[in-house]
């Protein structure tokens, strides 16, 4: 017994001091078979991985890091949708855990007062026409301090830590949020996408407001107008709707 009250995401745990990345760990357990819901949390990481092939700064015995296996009844082109469940799984267990106002960035990132303070990074198995596993990959930093973050950062970062000025129970934390996880994921097979949608909505930032969408090749400004029941991103651009499928976005304040 863990003092968990899931049913199934968390009943398999594997816990590492250190790993490579949580996420490769789950990768290779889920296709050898984990169990649905198994995870995969360390103390530190020493590939700890970003998208695009960035770095995910992980010192260690400060922070969350966690992958979970699933193993959804969809087909692959709905699993992107997963990524906004554990958004708002995160978004939600860091308010009622902490009482702090975290906030959802498209398509992946957690936020305090525009700070990034969580990371998602969900992959994906297929064969054909069904999935074989999704890894919900989450960092979340917890009691990091100034000093632990890298110089270079492409954005503005905080901590549970630097936001409050308090130290958090990492393990507390932890189960909360394997709670609100397992509690939004079944809405989401049970309901569908729209009640999720709905709440990653009003959990996020800039809606109506011009952001600047940075999308490798090219960037486009617009007003931000809420997302599609993809989950891809709808930028009024000068009156013409564009849908925005990855990128980078940030607000433009001219
Ligand atoms: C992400 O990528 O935000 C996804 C991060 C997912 C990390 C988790 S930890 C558990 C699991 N195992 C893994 O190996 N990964 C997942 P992206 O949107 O590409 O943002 C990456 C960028 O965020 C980097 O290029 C840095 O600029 C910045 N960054 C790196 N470490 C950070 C940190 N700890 N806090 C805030 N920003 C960070």
């Amino acid at each position: 017994q863990n003092g968990l009250h899931t049913r199934f995401i968390a009943r398999n745990v594997y816990a590492f001091d250190q790993v490579d990345s949580t996420n490769h760990q789950a990768m290779l357990m889920g296709e050898e078979g984990a169990a649905d819901g198994t995870v995969v949390i360390a103390d530190a990481q020493s590939s700890g991985k970003g998208r695009l092939g960035r770095r995910w700064a992980s010192p260690a015995g400060v922070n969350l890091y966690a992958s979970i296996v699933l193993r959804p009844p969809i087909a692959p082109h709905r699993a992107p949708q997963l990524t906004f469940v554990s958004a708002v799984a995160v978004a939600q267990a860091i308010n009622s855990f902490s009482g702090l106002d975290a906030r959802v960035k498209w398509p992946n990132d957690i936020l305090i007062d525009d700070c990034k303070v969580g990371g998602l990074l969900n992959e994906m198995s297929a064969e054909s026409e069904r999935v074989h596993s999704v890894v919900l990959g989450i960092g979340l930093n917890v009691n990091m301090t100034a000093s632990q973050f890298p110089t270079d950062l492409r954005y503005p970062a905080t901590s549970l830590f630097l936001s409050s000025g308090r130290k958090w129970p990492r393990a507390a934390l932890a189960r909360h949020l394997f709670e609100k996880l397992e509690q939004l994921y079944h809405q989401y097979l049970n309901e569908g996408f729209e009640p999720i949608l709905q709440q990653w909505e009003s959990l996020c930032c800039w809606q109506g407001r011009v952001v600047e969408v940075d999308r490798g090749t090219d960037r486009i400004r617009g007003r931000f107008a809420g997302l599609d029941q993809t989950g891809a991103l709808l930028l009024d651009a000068g009156g013409t709707l564009e849908k925005i499928y990855s990128g980078d976005v940030r607000p433009s304040d001219d």
